[in-house]
């Protein structure tokens, strides 16, 4: 692969000449990521009052959209994603229900707050950390306003670091983690990247974020990857084993006694014969009513839940995966909202 490709999807101009002053630079990032945090805000609020002038609910999910590719060491086709997955949820190929019967265009299910704009703040020369406090305080902004929890479409796998620290600083308390992906992303710091997407459970760990981590399709893993496995505590659930362990993973409890349960699915935690259209294909994984059944029977309060590494530039024609990813997003909404 060329430089350019692997470095990004959009070629960046460098802000930081040795004639401008650094403060220029600084005021122009500020601004800008203050007219995202405005939009998102101000989206969120909307919803919000709309939900409750509705007769409010219990939770209600709300989909934020995290179009960041660039911390995969591999493809970064992940940074398109978001928009093609409220394609297929909104698709007129199926109906606009889940599979229990809940209806997606009541607001009080189901709304959106929009995309972080991680492509335009990237372009100002904002760095990793910083946006990543983008990402962050974006979820939060969703949670300020009563009943909605985010569900977050991705992106690369990176972006469930700073959502599930927006989640549990929120609540204000550790949750419990069902993660479901081929990969324990559990990396130090994989090629040197702190945020690299191989990366976000260590740095979730790390954090306190989550008294349990529950790691379930799990059939690529490196000698690391299970030493970092022990040194975090994390349940491991491989392929190899499934069978096995199917009867425990459908009938699973979690979340009692902390904030509550986040869920976060890598599409490739599903096999790639149901979804190809992923970055890391790796065979031998989980099938969709697998996945159906692990979190339609999980028992827990769902506080938010992510959607990762879809990798649109490797979908067939046809737009499968992004089915795929839609109805993972569609069966989450109907755990979260009651
Ligand atoms: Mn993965």
């Amino acid at each position: 692969m060329s430089v350019l490709g692997r470095r990004g999807i959009h070629y960046f101009q460098k802000l930081n000449s040795a004639n401008i002053p650094s403060a220029l630079i600084e005021k122009g990032q500020n601004r800008v990521i203050e007219a995202s945090l405005t939009l998102i805000r101000e989206r969120a609020k909307l919803k919000g009052e709309l939900v409750r002038a509705l007769g409010g609910a219990v939770a209600s999910a709300s989909l934020l959209g995290v179009p960041l590719g660039h911390n995969s060491s591999f493809l970064q086709g992940p940074a398109f994603a978001p928009p093609r997955i409220r394609e297929a949820i909104w698709c007129g190929s199926t109906n606009p229900t889940t599979e229990e019967g809940k209806e997606l265009t009541d607001p009080r299910v189901l709304t959106d707050v929009g995309d972080v704009p991680v492509q335009e703040i990237r372009d100002c020369g904002v760095d990793d950390e910083r946006l990543m406090k983008v990402v962050s305080e974006s979820v939060k902004l969703v949670m300020e306003e009563d009943p909605l929890r985010p569900l977050v479409l991705g992106g690369d796998h990176s972006i469930s670091y700073p959502v599930i620290r927006a989640v549990s600083e929120k609540l204000g308390g550790q949750v419990d983690i069902l993660h479901l992906d081929a990969h324990p992303d559990n990396y130090d710091a994989y090629e040197g990247n702190y945020f690299s997407h191989a990366s976000s459970f260590a740095r979730i760990m790390e954090g306190g974020y989550a008294r349990r981590l529950l790691q379930v399709g799990i059939r690529s893993i490196s000698q690391e990857g299970r030493d970092q496995c022990k040194r975090f505590g994390v349940e491991l659930y491989e392929m190899r084993t499934f069978s096995r362990d199917r009867e425990y993973l459908e009938n699973l409890k979690l979340g009692e006694g902390v904030k509550g349960v986040y869920v976060s699915i890598d599409v490739d935690s599903l096999d790639p014969a149901f979804a190809p259209g992923v970055s890391h294909i790796e065979p031998g994984g989980l099938s969709f009513r697998d996945v159906m059944n692990i979190v339609q029977n999980l028992k827990g309060d769902i506080v938010g839940a992510d959607v990762v590494e879809f990798n649109p530039q490797r979908d067939t024609v046809d737009g499968m995966t992004a089915m795929v990813a839609a109805k993972l997003v569609r069966e989450l909404t109907a755990k979260i909202a009651k």
